[in-house]
């Protein structure tokens, strides 16, 4: 994995910001400074994601060398890193656990185990703040609104451009839907995370796991960078303001670390306002970093659903007055991560993953509309909506953990759909599927349901997709080979199908092909009619495609 230049600041500064060593450190083994640097990257590039920053857990297990907590009963348990041991963690972090982990024995070698092993029985080190003025500062127009195009200056399609994450090279590639041709590889942040697009439908906003934001104009003659701001040392999340009379007005990005937000002009990306996100979980415990983890806008009002991992803390965010912002905290369950709307993009469903829940919000109301119990680690990316034969409207979400995929009944205001309030909020069917599932995806123009499995432990699944007909769920899914049907020569790294996406006439599902941090791969493009392989796109610069974001449906958050 390559760490861009904001990436390498950003962890020279992590490590620039060692703690006092702390009693503890005592009795944990030694490193030299060298070791504790080669650490510290290898921490943030690859654990800090699940475990956080602090190591106090929340998708992975806390990790600091000794912790304690009381129970509802009183009983205090303890445990930690030290207590754990050399040995034991090596095996843990080379094999993983039952419990969700993956194995690093194909990411780091033997050696790095050791050393992260021995790296995590030491106190964590407190990364710096990073203040309105950092932010401010690291601000760059790189085209001004004056000096950009009045129309757009290209003949492509752009509703049906995709945006595809090239994880490990620091890049996306903006794909012709129409004629599959690559039309520009745009340098982002590194590990880039996610796309999403502006209400117009003119710009894609572009966050990296190192926090630098930038901005695409589709509009120019070759789409590129326009502005660039860095939001933090540590980021998931990005969405602008959808409701009408703010179209394109503003953007808001969500902070792992620091644990905060940043709303920012839409077109410039000038940031206006820092808001922390640091305070009470839902059990009235104080958390020193409760990460941004998805972040929607919505289309009813001029708020944005912003979902705070750690505190469980739904934040309805009113953009309509940002100088006296108003905000709404609705308390659900801790570990809220990935999620999106239902059908009439009313209610916002988000999973609580660690605590095997879904939450839903009713934006209208304001007010928490639903806590699902589902099964172990859901993760449904944005989730899929479609009509169940029996049940009416629902919702669905695959898990982590857990062999099915979830579909809950959904509200719905139809007349036709009135006989389904009986099932509304409840787990209506659990459909068969395998563990390691991370994105559904389906159309409101398909009959098909589309799942991945890419974190599966078994090669074959973890390359393949299932594929089920909506009209009877009964019927045997189809398991397409993703890697098999690319035609690709065979690598030592396994070639992980990940991400579902329509295109936009919701006719071709595209399926990215997460392979070797330096392998060339592909996106293979599926007839979603016939379940065929239409076309293999590759290219010496297709390196780690994970997720794409096709623009009309991003843009109207069609799923
Ligand atoms: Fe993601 C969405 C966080 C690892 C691909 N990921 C999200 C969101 C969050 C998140 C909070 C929701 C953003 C939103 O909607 O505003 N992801 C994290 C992590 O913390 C985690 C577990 C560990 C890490 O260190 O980053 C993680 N994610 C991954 C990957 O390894 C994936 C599979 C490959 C990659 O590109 O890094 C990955 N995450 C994605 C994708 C989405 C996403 C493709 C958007 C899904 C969508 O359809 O909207």
């Amino acid at each position: 994995m390559k760490a861009g230049s904001i990436g390498i600041i950003a962890l020279s500064i992590l490590a620039g910001a060692a703690g006092s060593a702390l009693a503890q450190e005592a009795k944990a083994p030694e490193l030299t400074a060298a070791e504790k640097e080669q650490a510290k990257k290898i921490y943030f590039e690859r654990c800090a994601g699940c475990h956080g920053v602090l190591r106090k857990g929340a998708t992975g297990k806390n990790l600091e060398p000794h912790w304690s907590k009381k129970g509802k009963d009183g009983a205090v348990t303890e445990g930690g890193t030290l207590k754990l041991g050399q040995s034991r963690l090596e095996k843990i972090i080379g094999y993983g656990t039952d419990g969700g982990m993956v194995n690093f024995d194909d990411i780091l070698t033997k050696e790095e185990i050791t050393l992260m092993s021995k790296y995590i029985q030491n106190t964590p080190d407190v990364p710096p703040e990073y203040s309105f003025k950092d932010t401010l500062d690291s601000w760059k127009v790189i085209v001004p609104v004056d000096q950009r195009p009045k129309k757009q200056m290209n003949n492509y399609n752009l509703k049906n451009m995709f945006s595809v994450t090239l994880r490990d090279t620091g890049e996306v590639a903006l794909i012709d839907g129409d004629t599959k041709e690559i039309r520009s590889v745009v340098k982002t942040g590194y590990a880039v995370h996610i796309s999403r697009l502006s209400a117009s439908g003119r710009y894609v906003y572009v966050i990296g796991r190192d926090g630098r934001l930038s901005l695409i104009d589709l509009w120019m003659e070759k789409p590129a960078v326009v502005a660039e701001v860095k939001i933090g040392f540590d980021a998931r999340s990005v969405d602008t303001s959808k409701f009408a009379g703010f179209e394109d007005k503003y953007a808001i990005a969500g902070s792992y670390w620091p644990p905060q937000y940043v709303i920012m002009d839409g077109d410039t990306l000038k940031p206006r306002k820092v808001v922390s996100t640091r305070g009470m979980t839902v059990d009235g415990e104080y958390h020193p970093e409760p990460r941004v983890a998805s972040i929607v806008a919505s289309f009813i009002k001029p708020e944005w659903v912003v979902n705070i991992k750690e505190t469980g803390q739904i934040l309805l965010v009113d953009y309509s007055d940002i100088e006296n912002l108003k905000t709404t905290t609705i308390a659900s369950a801790k570990f809220l991560h990935d999620g999106g709307w239902d059908a009439s993009k009313r209610y916002f469903l988000v999973a609580a993953n660690a605590s095997n829940k879904i939450a839903a919000v009713d934006t209208k109301t304001g007010k928490l509309a639903a806590l699902v119990d589902v099964a172990k680690i859901p993760h449904p990316g944005r989730g899929a909506n479609f009509v169940h034969p029996t049940y009416g409207p629902v919702w669905a979400t695959g898990h982590l953990g857990a062999d099915v995929v979830t579909l809950i009944s959904t509200p719905s205001e139809k007349k036709e759909h009135a006989k389904f309030k009986q099932f509304n909020w409840k787990v209506v069917q659990e459909i068969k599927h395998v563990p390691g599932n991370l994105f559904v995806k389906t159309h409101p123009k398909s009959r098909h349901f589309w799942a991945d499995a890419p974190q599966n432990p078994d090669k074959d699944l973890a390359e393949s997709v299932a594929v089920w007909d909506m009209a009877d769920l009964s019927k045997p899914k189809a398991v397409l080979n993703v890697a098999k049907d690319s035609g690709l020569p065979p690598t030592k790294a396994v070639k992980r199908a990940v991400h579902p996406e329509y295109s936009a006439d919701g006719k071709e599902v595209w399926i990215s092909l997460w392979g070797g941090k330096t392998d060339q791969s592909a996106v293979v493009v599926y007839d979603d009619e016939t379940l065929k392989v239409k076309k293999v796109i590759t290219d010496p610069k297709m390196i780690t495609p994970t997720g794409k974001f096709n623009v009309y449906n991003t843009q109207h958050d069609i799923y």
